[in-house]
């Protein structure tokens, strides 16, 4: 079964960025999901073909109109019949678990605002669902929307070898991701950890999985506090606190 993605956008070439390069490009190539935009110039119904006007109350910059918002979405709607999520800096945070959530989907559809946002009756009205990529504050949704797009494609079955399956990312697991190293065994003097050197694959796995929780732990304490541990995990962390105390 193949994800229906439709966007609409006043910049539809930017999400030839996706077609053209990587991960998206395959997975859209393999059908596993597909891409189209809509743009709401297309939509306009004066001679200057506006898309945006002064906002009511005064104040800097200009608010996208919502009449050729309005007709729009009702032309993406005879295609796509998903939630339509509004890409903004008032929206719940991405996180991996809501990429897994949105992947799984057979339609969704992405509005991109620019300028200062959205007249707020389309968002009432017609957007089902408001995501922040973080919090921080862009020209427009567009590449907050590729974001989401190049999270959810890479999650699709069949998109990614088995090989390195979506299983084995960072945070499917709710941990950072361990070091990686590759040729030469020395570079400049720094060696691999000789682990890594000897086949033992129990013994890589368990290195492995040591050097995640204790970079999780030092880097970002906020993951391991909503994640329960394994007994492997506890013993990890445990000779991981023994190791500190020896410094
Ligand atoms: C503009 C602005 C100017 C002065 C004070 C506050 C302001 N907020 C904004 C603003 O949010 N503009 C947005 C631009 C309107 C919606 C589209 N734009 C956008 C989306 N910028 N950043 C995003 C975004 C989307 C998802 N995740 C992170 C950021």
């Amino acid at each position: 079964m193949s994800m229906r993605i439709d966007v609409i956008t006043l910049f539809p070439e930017m999400l030839d960025t996706l077609r053209d390069h990587g991960v998206s490009r395959i997975a859209l190539e393999r059908g596993a999901a597909s891409l189209s935009c809509y743009n709401p110039r297309d939509f306009t119904d004066d001679a200057y073909r506006s898309v945006d006007d002064r906002p009511y109350g005064g104040g800097p910059g200009m608010v996208m109109l919502p009449g050729p918002l309005d007709r729009c979405i009702d032309a993406l709607r005879e295609q796509n019949d998903g939630p339509l999520i509004y890409l903004s800096p008032q929206g719940e945070t991405l996180d991996q678990g809501l990429a897994a959530e949105l992947a799984a989907l057979p339609a969704i559809g992405l509005l991109c605002g620019r300028y200062e946002g959205v007249d707020e009756r389309i968002v009432s009205t017609r957007v089902d669902r408001e995501i922040s990529i973080g919090d921080y504050v862009l020209a427009g949704g567009e590449l907050a929307a590729m974001v989401l797009i190049e999270c959810m494609l890479r999650l699709l079955p069949g998109v990614l070898g088995n090989a390195d399956s979506a299983a084995q990312d960072s945070f499917s697991h709710g941990l950072l991701d361990h070091p990686h190293y590759t040729r030469p065994e020395n570079y400049r003097g720094m060696a691999v950890p000789p682990v890594l050197l000897g086949g033992n694959h129990a013994e890589i796995a368990r290195w492995r999985l040591k050097q995640a929780l204790a970079r999780t732990r030092a880097r970002r304490p906020d993951l391991l506090a909503r994640r329960p541990f394994d007994e492997l995990e506890q013993e990890l962390l445990k000779a991981l606190d023994l190791e500190q105390n020896d410094e």
